[in-house]
């Protein structure tokens, strides 16, 4: 394994033979002894760095943003209870003292592809299979098997499966050991009951990812949170917003560009665009006097003042693009493409 010496936590212990460290309970095997020469009768213990990719996946609304902002201890992702919030991949990288986790929050296994938005979506999904490690399915309560694209490729991957049983705030004791007895039939590396909203059992979570990480150096550096851009996220944001005050097909019609980001020291100044597919649609996102938009914009401007931490300026204008969600020009420059 490729162990670099930047990545190696060295432990002195003089005259011990034995430094007791672990990431979380039985792993002594794991760690290595090693007799330094140069520093006479000095045993050094050597802890392997662990790091690896981990892929939240599930149905729509399994709460797998929820958990992945939990876990990343970051609001990057948006969540709302309506299906297909989630439209990219987003990697969330978390370093602890001994290991690297670099999660990704997948959009939901959308059942009915009917555009090209769809493909990108489930193209996210099969993506983040591939790469994973780490497979933590997030069941809903009640829900008993995999969905069979998943169950599929599962059994041509080589990650470790988790099944995590998401929103036991909901269930009884009863219920849940039912359900931790029906998910063990299929033989998953652990099933573990917890509820994302309420952050049960999200450090135990966090450790059992540790201990199924492979030995390999950081993929990052430490202070790099995630792979996507200060834009990206106030993209996010604005749509997460529009995902509150609008029903029915806008939230589904949409896109949100920044075309501007200037960060003046004590401010952000930010221009971007909505674009969504009809004139109907943008008479509505607009509303009367304004008023619709100007809700919507004042909300996100909030969130994203808290999400830089500075006073945010913010302008949104609403654009008609026809069919976007059905072009492959749009696809690309809206950042939908799978790489
Ligand atoms: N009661 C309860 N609700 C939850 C829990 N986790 C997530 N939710 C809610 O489920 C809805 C969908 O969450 P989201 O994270 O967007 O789901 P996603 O579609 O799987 O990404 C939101 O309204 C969340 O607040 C939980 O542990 N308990
Ligand atoms: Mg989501």
């Amino acid at each position: 394994m490729g162990l670099h010496a930047e990545n190696l936590r060295l432990l002195l212990q003089i005259g011990a033979s034995h430094c007791a460290l672990s990431i979380e309970g039985n792993n002594s095997s794991r760690q290595k002894k090693l007799r330094c020469t140069e520093q006479n009768s000095v045993i050094c213990t050597l802890m392997s760095f662990r790091s690896g990719f981990v892929s939240i996946i599930g149905l729509p609304n399994a709460g797998k943003s929820t958990l992945y902002n939990k876990l990343v201890g970051e609001k990057l992702s948006v969540v709302n209870p309506k299906a297909q919030t989630t439209r990219h991949r987003i990697l969330g990288i978390v370093n602890r003292e001994q290991a690297q986790i670099i999660y990704s929050d997948t959009p939901g296994l959308v059942r009915r592809v009917s555009n090209k938005m769809h493909e990108h979506m489930v193209g996210a999904v099969m993506e983040s299979l591939d790469d994973a490690d780490v497979l933590v399915y997030l069941a809903n309560p009640k829900e008993h098997n995999l969905p069979e694209a998943i169950a599929d490729r599962l059994s041509r991957s080589k990650a470790s499966l988790v099944i995590a049983l998401n929103k036991i705030d909901l269930a009884t004791q009863e219920q849940i050991e039912a359900e931790v007895e029906g998910w063990r039939k299929l033989n998953p590396t652990a099933v573990i009951p917890l509820s994302a909203l309420h952050g049960f059992n999200i450090i135990s979570l966090e450790q059992l990812i540790i201990s199924l990480l492979p030995e390999h150096p950081a993929y990052f550096p430490e202070d790099q949170l995630t792979d996507r851009t200060d834009r990206f996220f106030v993209n996010e944001i604005i749509r997460g917003k529009i995902l509150t005050y609008y029903s029915q097909e806008i939230p589904y019609s949409i896109e949100v560009i920044t075309q501007s980001f200037k960060d003046n020291k004590n401010l952000l100044k930010i221009q971007a665009e909505v674009i969504c597919e009809r004139e109907s649609q943008k008479a509505i996102l607009i509303g009367q006097n304004g008023r619709a938009l100007k809700r919507t914009a004042t909300a996100a401007r909030q969130d994203l003042e808290a999400f830089f931490g500075k006073q945010v300026f913010l302008e949104v204008r609403v654009k008609v693009r026809e069919d976007w969600r059905d072009k492959d020009s749009s696809m690309r420059e809206f950042g939908y493409q799978n790489d």
